[in-house]
């Protein structure tokens, strides 16, 4: 199994209904460590910027919007096959979808406001852990 980093955000709905602690508790059950965290309110350039490769679908205005509309908690997640892992852990992107015991089966508010974001793949993983911590990340020591 490969040690990977991914990133992960709460967004700005699961932040305001102040559930950041089990959402992050969900993580480290499922064996992921954090190993940068970063708490943010993003302007619309940057929520433009990061989600770039969504820019000119019907979905990306609304998007946008909600992703400005109030903090976010951007964090690093390290462990086995991290990226796939997040990703079984946070359910399907339409939480309707979304298996039960899931974070956007239990946090998600819509479509849009689903509560978290992880990224896809080790190439899209390395680009947004860059734009949210340029800095880098502090492993823990083994
Ligand atoms: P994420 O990037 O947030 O981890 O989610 P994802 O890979 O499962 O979904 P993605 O296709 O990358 O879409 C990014 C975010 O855009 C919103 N979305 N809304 N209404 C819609 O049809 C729609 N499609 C996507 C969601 O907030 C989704 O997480
Ligand atoms: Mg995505």
């Amino acid at each position: 199994m490969a040690h990977q980093y991914t990133l992960s955000i709460i967004k700005p709905n699961a932040v305001a209904k102040n559930v950041i602690g089990a959402i992050c508790s969900r993580f480290e059950t499922a064996g992921l460590e954090i190993v940068a965290a970063s708490m943010l309110h993003l302007s619309r350039e940057q929520a433009c910027a990061f989600y770039g490769i969504h820019q000119g679908k019907p979905f990306f205005d609304e998007l946008v919007g909600f992703m400005t509309s109030g903090p976010i908690l951007a964090m690093v997640l390290a462990g086995d096959e991290a990226i796939a892992r997040n990703r079984d852990i946070m359910g399907a992107t339409n939480p309707a979808n979304a298996a039960p015991g899931t974070i956007r089966a239990d946090f998600a508010d819509s479509f849009t406001a689903n509560a978290v974001h992880g990224s896809d793949a080790p190439d899209t993983a390395a680009v947004e852990i860059a734009f949210f911590f340029p800095e880098g990340v502090c492993p823990r020591p083994r």
